[in-house]
């Protein structure tokens, strides 16, 4: 347990109904006592009161009243942190919480670092590092897969698979270091049989959990898609239609759209960051400081996109601009979306292997269409692994990080066997493994590294 106790506002800064301020530690309850006026004459202090009850009162400070509150009593160790904790719902205005939050810290609570609740969580067991996580991950979720993926690692769907399989990799290595203890025994080949079933076996669920990264990445972060083509073939219009409201300005004026405009919607349950580019020619001698920065941008969204929409004016012919953009993004993931249905038709496509999708910005008709072979393209190769019992476990890059050593000095570990390369080589690639996979969960960290996740949680989670 820490010694100290950490105090922080929980609800996001700013008005509302409600705000509430979090107190967590040994001395919680004290700090509640010194800054809480219970209501009635019979009312006891916190510190008296029974665990998972609510009281009615004020924040006192200096003798003043700060505000009329509710507060909790939560005793450890059935908490979100294994601590004593108490939570104060005060009204919601930001100097009526920075008020309240004040009178708390005077009592002898210490401002909490971001995270910092979560951290505790973890290191006193309540929380293991997968699960802390996802914590973050479901605060920050966009969409409903991204938050199912949330709770199901936040559930220990992942830290089970985790955990079972370091179990796995550890009974090896014991196997290996009991023969070392014997060194004039030779490994009888049948257990050397059953040790490399072993670990292939681990190999193989190592593999299927690292092809779960890419999407894991997209639930996460969210996947990039530029929208491209020449001035005036729709692309804020587009833009506008996806995001469901009036973001980019639409004008009959080619070059409307200077700067690049970025913005993420919900695609079928993915978050997909679109951005708006300006457009991609230079316009000849009369080229503008502006446009040529709006430019430079579009080609630097360009670069950061993992997928491309181009659009096409379907109503007029193909021009040498279209050309130009049909050839330069060949090479990458791209849907060519023909828009201006609604006019009569006079685009021809050269053949392409590209999808295409008709759609009417004027309208509406063809969007839904568009929303799917979005989708279809975003996470088209995401998940190659074929283990459905995976289904909600995506990995993040850390994990990936850990399990791709993991994963190598688990191949040593066979190759060294394979070539009877002397057993202390076996164990050690097998140890490597085994911490490297526990990484994972957080059985085994460093504190640079605890700093690095539990820093990026907002203030009072
Ligand atoms: N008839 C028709 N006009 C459209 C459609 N989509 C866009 N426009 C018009 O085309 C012009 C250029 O649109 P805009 O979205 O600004 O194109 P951008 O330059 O590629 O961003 C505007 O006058 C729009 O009203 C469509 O589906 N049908
Ligand atoms: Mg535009």
């Amino acid at each position: 347990m820490l010694a100290d106790t950490i105090a922080a506002l929980a609800t996001p800064p700013g008005e509302g109904g409600l705000a509430v301020v979090r107190i967590s530690g040994p001395g919680a309850l004290i700090v509640a006592d010194q800054c809480f006026q219970p209501a009635g004459r019979t009312a006891k202090p916190p510190s008296a009161a029974p665990s998972h009850t609510i009281h009615f009162g004020h924040v006192v400070h200096d003798g003043h009243r700060v505000d009329e509150v509710l507060l909790a009593v939560l005793r450890a160790p059935r908490t979100f942190t294994r601590e004593d904790v108490v939570e104060i719902s005060c009204h919601g205005g930001t100097l009526v919480a920075k008020l309240v939050l004040g009178a708390v810290l005077a009592a002898g609570a210490r401002l909490a670092h971001p995270g910092e609740f979560t951290q505790r969580a973890f290191l006193n067991g309540r929380l293991d590092l997968a699960q802390a996580e996802a914590v973050a991950d479901l605060i920050h979720s966009r969409t409903d897969l991204a938050l199912r993926a949330a709770h199901e690692q936040l559930a220990g769907g992942l830290s089970q698979r985790i955990n079972h399989l370091r179990d796995d990799l550890m009974q090896a290595l014991a196997h290996v270091e009991a023969h070392l203890d014997f060194p004039d025994e030779d490994i009888a080949p049948d257990t050397q049989a059953q040790l490399l079933v072993r670990l292939e076996r681990g190999l193989a669920f190592m593999d299927a959990l690292l092809r779960t990264a890419g999407e894991g990445q997209i639930l996460r972060h969210g996947i990039r898609a530029a929208i491209v083509g020449r001035p005036n073939a729709g692309k804020s219009s587009l833009l506008n239609q996806l995001l469901g409201h009036d973001r980019a300005i639409v004008s009959p004026i080619p070059g409307t759209t200077r700067d690049t405009i970025e913005e993420a919607a919900n695609i079928r349950g993915l978050p997909v960051i679109f951005t708006d580019t300006a457009g991609l020619r230079a316009g000849g001698d009369a080229l503008e400081a502006l446009e040529a920065e709006g430019i430079r941008r579009s080609h630097a969204a360009l670069a950061k996109a993992e997928l491309i929409l181009h659009v096409l004016d379907a109503s007029e012919s193909l021009t040498p601009e279209d050309e130009c953009h049909l050839a330069e993004f060949a090479g990458k993931k791209r849907l060519l979306v023909c828009n201006k249905t609604d006019l009569p038709p006079r685009l021809e496509l050269p053949a392409t292997a590209a999808p295409v999708v008709n759609v009417s910005c004027l309208t509406g008709d063809g969007l839904e269409a568009l929303r799917d072979a979005i989708k279809s393209l975003a996470w088209f190769g995401q998940r190659k692994s074929d283990l459905s019992d995976l289904s909600e476990v995506t990995i993040n890059s850390r994990h990936e990080d850990a399990l791709q050593r993991a994963y190598a000095a688990t191949e040593r570990a066979i190759a060294a066997l394979n070539a009877s390369a002397g057993l202390e080589l076996v164990a050690l690639e097998l140890r490597l493994a085994v911490n490297a996979v526990g990484e994972v969960v957080g059985k085994t960290t460093t504190e640079d590294l605890l700093d690095a996740i539990f820093s990026t949680f907002c203030l009072g989670k």
